[in-house]
Order: structure tokens, then C-alpha cells, then sequence
């Protein structure tokens, strides 16, 4: 492998509920996964694993919350739906042959309107009968500016491995985001540095949550409690001020938040600090800051 041809890049996967996503990423991740944890599909979280391998690294994601019905959907969570989606190099849309676009034309939309490629996969094709493959694929083709279709069976591992090669054909080469070495050795600080950023994206409007990035500087396990110190950034010290809020409530309640979500996820007692710092211009370094987590 050379720095010119690694291949790199954030790959969303979209699809309403039991259409077979976590059993796809299974399927399609298998022994060939860096990091996923079973936990992490309980928790509203967005990376959902990592797959390394000499030539390539691909980050897999999803959006929580993302098809919700309106109603539900806080403007911080939309804006949180229009980064993950701006973000990806590669959208795969899951849907069934049962699915229909009921309450996610809104999600449709954007992905439509993105620009990024979106594969288009066809899931649960061994309940197929007649024509019905056929009829879906025409339906969702009406409705999705897919570069392809791939219909799949995720429980019987049809066609994964051509999902795997349409993704690296429309990955970028760029070296990988996300230290190979280290990513292996201490899963738990990047587990616990998204956590984190998932809470400062629905506590906080808009501008802040892309102003902000979170890493973790120490990640101490004990026998009953799991000791995290957490630094946030923030490009100025005005959202320095709006992070922690008045007396201090905004941060305490991300900090809560997060604890709880942390105790879930690593199913253990967790005490969490945070300290928010200023650091002019990260954006401009976003490579090096995607490794937050992992740095000291
Ligand atoms: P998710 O909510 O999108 O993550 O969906 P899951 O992966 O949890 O799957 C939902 C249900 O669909 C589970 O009962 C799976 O066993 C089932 N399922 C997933 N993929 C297939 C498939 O290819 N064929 C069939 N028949 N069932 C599937
Ligand atoms: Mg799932
Ligand atoms: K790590």
C-alpha cells in the first residue's frame, strides 16, 4: 500500500427499522470489523464499525433519529440528519420489499438533493414471490436517484460482496481517518468520544455542534466504575460560553445525559468530566481532529 491509492471514507446507511441494516453490516462487516459492539446498536449512536483493511478504510455510520416522523424531529436533530448526510462519501439506502417511503419522503429529499452516490439495496429477496422484486425495484427507483440497485438477501449472504466492491469504487483515495493500530487497542475513548458528540448535537442549535469536537484524555476502567475525563473544543470562547450555558446548566445536562448513555453502552458505572477549551480554527485541520478521540 501507498499513500496514492489507500482508499478512505464515510459510508451512511439509511433504511427504516427491520429492514435488515444490523443484519447487513453483520453480513457485510463480519470478521473483517475493527470495532462494533452489539451494545452499539442500542444506543442512539452514529458509527456503527469500521473495516479495515490494507488498501482501505470504511468508516460505516447511521443517523439516529433520521426516520423519525416529523413531529418527532428536533431542528437539532435535522441538522444532525444534514451533516451525517453532507459527511458521506457513499449513502447505501436499505429498504425491503415490503417497506414503503411513508414518512421519510423529507429524508428522500435530501439524500436526493446531496449529491453524494447512493447505492440502492433491495434487502429480504428470498421472500421474493412473482414479481415483486421487480415492482419494488421500480418503485424505489421512481423515488431515489440511485447510481445502483443491489438486491440483496442479508440472512443468506446474497450479494454483500457486491456491495463491499460498489462502495470501494466510489471511495476516495485518502488515507485513513482512523489509526489502524490504535483503533484496535482502544475501541472504548472512540465508542465514548461519539457518545459524546451525539449529546452535544441534540442539546445544542446548529452552529455549535459543527464547532465542536470531542476527545477523550483519559479512559480509566476500574473493577465497578469507568473513570472518563473528556475535552470538548470549541473555536471561541463565545460557544465556550453557550457549551456551558448559564450557572453551568447546559453542560451538565450533556454531561448527564452522556453518563447515562455511556453506563448503557459499556454496561458499568461511569463518573464523566468534561472541560471545554478553545482552540482557534480546528475546522481547518479536519483530518487531524477526526483522530480526537484517540489522541492525548
Ligand atoms: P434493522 O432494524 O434495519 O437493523 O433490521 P434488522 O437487521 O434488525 O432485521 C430486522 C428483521 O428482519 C430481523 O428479524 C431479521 O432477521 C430480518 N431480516 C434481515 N435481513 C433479512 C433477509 O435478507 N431475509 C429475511 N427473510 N429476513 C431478514
Ligand atoms: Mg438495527
Ligand atoms: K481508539
Amino acid at each position: 500500500m501507498t499513500e496514492k491509492t489507500h482508499k478512505a471514507g464515510f459510508v451512511n446507511i439509511i433504511g427504516k427499522p427491520n429492514v435488515g441494516k444490523s443484519t447487513l453490516m453483520n453480513a457485510l462487516v463480519g470478521e473483517r470489523l475493527s470495532i462494533i459492539s452489539s451494545k452499539a446498536q442500542t444506543t442512539r449512536h452514529r458509527i456503527l464499525g469500521l473495516m479495515n483493511d490494507e488498501n482501505y478504510q470504511i468508516v460505516f455510520s447511521d443517523t439516529p433519529g433520521m426516520l423519525k416522523p416529523k413531529y418527532e424531529l428536533h431542528k437539532s436533530m435535522m441538522s444532525f440528519v444534514n451533516l451525517s448526510l453532507e459527511d458521506a462519501d457513499v449513502i447505501v439506502f436499505v429498504t425491503d420489499l415490503f417497506e414503503t417511503e411513508d414518512e421519510i419522503q423529507e429524508v428522500i429529499e435530501k439524500m436526493n438533493a446531496s449529491g453524494v452516490p447512493i447505492l440502492l439495496v433491495i434487502n429480504k429477496i428470498d421472500l421474493s414471490k412473482d414479481n415483486k422484486l421487480e415492482e419494488t425495484t421500480h418503485y424505489w427507483t421512481e423515488r431515489i436517484k440511485a447510481d445502483t440497485v443491489i438486491p440483496i438477501s442479508a440472512t443468506e449472504n446474497f450479494n454483500i460482496e457486491r456491495i463491499l466492491q460498489e462502495i470501494l469504487d466510489r471511495l476516495p483515495v485518502h488515507p485513513p481517518y482512523y489509526d489502524k493500530e490504535e483503533l484496535t487497542d482502544r475501541p472504548e475513548r472512540f465508542f465514548a468520544s461519539e457518545i459524546i458528540r451525539e449529546k452535544i448535537f441534540t442539546n445544542y442549535k446548529k452552529e455549535i455542534p459543527y464547532s465542536t469536537e470531542v476527545a477523550i484524555d483519559q479512559f480509566i476502567e476500574e473493577d465497578k466504575i469507568i473513570r472518563i475525563r473528556a475535552l470538548i473544543f470549541v473555536e471561541r470562547s463565545s460557544q465556550k460560553g453557550i457549551i456551558i450555558g448559564e450557572k453551568g446548566k447546559a453542560l451538565k445536562k450533556v454531561g448527564t445525559e452522556a453518563r447515562e448513555a455511556l453506563e448503557t453502552f459499556f454496561n458499568k458505572k461511569v463518573f464523566l468530566e468534561t472541560h471545554v477549551k478553545v482552540e482557534d480554527d480546528w475546522r481547518k485541520n479536519k483530518n487531524k481532529l477526526r483522530k480526537f478521540g484517540y489522541d492525548q
